[in-house]
């Protein structure tokens, strides 16, 4: 699954360039029984398989003995899960400055929870939907880690990042044509009056954040500039502004 990463784009040109390095395990390879069963019914009974504990702790020593080969000596140990922490950007930050880290990705219900308590540091999820296991998962943590790290994005990426750091939607986007399907691209853009391109833009992002993501905002104090031209683009949508 993670040559979607090794294979295209910004991850595969960091791969190629030794700037970042991954390593996937399989850990029914370290199962120890004629049928290398990875998962067992749960004690208590119900639907749905667990996985067991044993070659999920070989495998990850496995990976642990990898990265100290490299010389990473103790690696964050992020587990997957749909009961973890929410994914968000200041917690990508701070992951792209660990020197390396092992990601834990369940299948079926979930694995056995004393291999959790016994050696996971930290639980990441994605959203609050099912998905079928923790691969996809740790592909996009992968991605958003990898972006963080320095030499990864070319100065062409970068000032593309820049714009969506802010806390903040971006602004819509449009290029030639200027008609298509009777639709206009906004005046403001074409006339090349790069404080009014600013403003709009800026004006854009804080209408879109607030009729969209509300969350974001209440996570982020607007700037009395950034108040007034929130209240300027609601009224001019015809929206009533209500509270802060
Ligand atoms: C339908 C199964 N569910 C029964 C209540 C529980 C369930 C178990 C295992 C749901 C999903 C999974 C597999 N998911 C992940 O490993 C996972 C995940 C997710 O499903 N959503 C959001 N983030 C993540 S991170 C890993």
């Amino acid at each position: 699954m993670f040559s979607a990463l090794t294979d295209y784009g910004i991850t595969k040109r960091a791969f190629d360039n030794n700037i970042c390095t991954l390593m996937t395990i399989n850990p029914r390879d370290f199962t120890t029984d004629a049928y290398r069963r990875i998962d067992d019914k749960a004690y208590g009974g119900g639907a749905g398989m667990v996985m067991k504990a044993e070659p999920l702790d070989l495998a990850l020593q496995a990976g642990l003995a990898a990265q100290l080969k490299k010389g990473i000596a103790n690696p964050l140990k992020i587990y997957l899960s749909p009961q973890g922490k929410p994914i968000n950007q200041e917690m990508v930050n701070k992951l792209s400055t660990c020197k390396g880290v092992v990601l834990v990705c369940g299948r079926y219900e979930g694995i056995d929870e004393r291999f959790i308590e016994h050696n996971i540091d930290m639980e990441i999820s994605i959203a609050d939907t099912v998905i079928s296991g923790g691969e996809l998962p740790a592909m996009l943590l992968v991605d958003s880690i990898m972006r963080q790290i320095p030499g990864v994005l070319n100065d062409q990426d970068s000032a593309i990042n820049d714009s969506f750091m802010n806390g903040l939607l971006d602004y819509p986007h449009y290029t030639v044509p200027r008609k298509y399907k009777g639709m206009q691209v906004p005046e403001v853009l074409l006339g090349g009056n790069h404080e009014q391109i600013r403003k709009w833009r800026l004006q854009m992002s804080l209408l879109r954040t607030k009729l969209r993501r509300p969350d974001l905002l209440e996570r982020r104090n607007l700037t009395k500039i950034e108040s007034r031209l929130l209240e300027e683009a609601l009224n001019e949508v015809g929206t009533r502004l209500e509270g802060n």
